[in-house]
């Protein structure tokens, strides 16, 4: 029988693309409900022509789910991913409430997906940067051990949520007013502008969260425990989609023509390396799609030896870097 999918924060950024993503995948469904909090409670969302009431998410809200996506922020999944789960749901939580704990599977499907057998009720869905990056590290990874990383992001405002992207707009229309806009979302002004991610930052280390989930969550899906991982993330004023410039040291020289070709061969990946045109990934051209793009492969000319590549990734951070993920692993589950 198709399951009853219920969708907690379907009124967020990531919480409409799934609805979007389930959708568009014709992804079977005895019912669909749709959660969110008692300010969106009677409004509705439209869904295969019909328009679904949202409901506002309580602890009785999983009887008769068989799956339960989450993304409504970690603390919401802490509290309510464990009731959804004693009510006999599957939950796929894209929130980083579990992802470090040994029992829950932190999948990117095309990557590790083997490690989705070992779930116990709870899947979780990577952060945007490590999915993207790891789809890309990855058909590289399995062919020559990765030794060393180095990322500097470039984020979009989705990642913080639909307000943040409604800021975005708002200032940048302010902008071209002339007129002043005081930020509310986020900490610094966006239009015209961009600042180190706005996750706390460690005193310890001087790094920030995004920085530390990146690191921890990219290691644990590669399987690579320990593998040194430097990164610097950013806010830019780009709507949806995340890039990153990576750079990474192989145990053995990796030339450019193979590192191509095996990215044009893999799975959820779109080579854009024209260098005559100068043709690269970019965020306009990743948004809305399912496939992270890869390109500027090049040699990284600040290692003689030729064993270290440099690349530049874009991806959707609401498809692939959230709903499209977690829509993909509740695919695999089914499989
Ligand atoms: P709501 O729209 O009712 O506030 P985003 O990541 O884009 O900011 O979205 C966050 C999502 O989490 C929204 O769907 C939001 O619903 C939902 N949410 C936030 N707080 C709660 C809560 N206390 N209970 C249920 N859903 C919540
Ligand atoms: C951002 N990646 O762009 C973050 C948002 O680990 O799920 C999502 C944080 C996470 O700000």
């Amino acid at each position: 029988a198709s399951p009853v999918v219920a969708i907690v924060g379907a009124t967020g950024a990531v919480g409409v693309e799934l609805l979007k993503c389930l959708e568009a995948r014709g992804f079977p469904l005895g019912a669909l409900r749709l959660l969110a909090s008692a300010r969106s409670a009677g409004r509705t969302l439209p869904f295969r022509g019909r328009d679904i009431v949202i409901e506002e998410l309580t602890e009785a809200s999983f009887a008769g789910v068989d799956l339960a996506l989450f993304s409504a922020g970690s603390g919401i999944s802490k509290r309510y991913a464990p009731i959804a789960v004693a009510a006999g749901a599957v939950v796929v939580d894209n929130s980083s409430a579990f992802r470090m704990d040994p029992a829950v599977p932190l999948v990117v499907p095309e990557v590790n997906g083997a490690a989705l057998a070992q779930h116990r009720g709870i899947l979780a869905n990577p952060n945007c940067v490590a999915a993207i990056a790891t789809v890309a590290l990855a058909p590289l990874h399995r062919a020559h051990p990765i030794r060393r990383l180095s990322l500097a992001t470039y984020q979009a405002a989705s990642g913080a949520g639909a307000a943040a992207m409604e800021e975005l707009r708002a200032s940048t229309a302010a902008y071209l007013r002339g007129e002043p806009y005081a930020p509310t979302v986020l900490p610094h002004p966006y239009a015209f502008n961009l600042f180190s991610h706005n996750a706390d930052i460690d005193p310890a280390s001087g790094y920030n969260g995004e920085e530390l989930k990146v690191v921890a969550e990219t290691r644990r899906i590669l399987d690579a425990p320990g593998l040194p991982i430097g990164i610097t993330c950013v806010r830019v004023p780009v709507l949806r989609a995340h890039a990153m410039a990576i750079n990474i040291e192989f145990d053995a020289v990796v030339t450019p023509e193979e590192a191509r070709e095996r990215l044009a061969a893999a799975p959820g990946l779109r080579l854009v390396d024209d260098r005559s045109a100068n043709h690269f990934p970019m965020p306009s051209e990743a948004s809305g799609r399912d496939e992270v793009l890869v390109g500027r492969i090049r040699t990284d000319i600040g290692d003689p030896s030729g064993r270290t590549l440099a690349l530049f990734v874009v991806g959707d951070q609401l498809l692939k870097g959230a709903a499209l993920n977690a829509v993909q692993i509740a695919e695999a589950l089914r499989a």
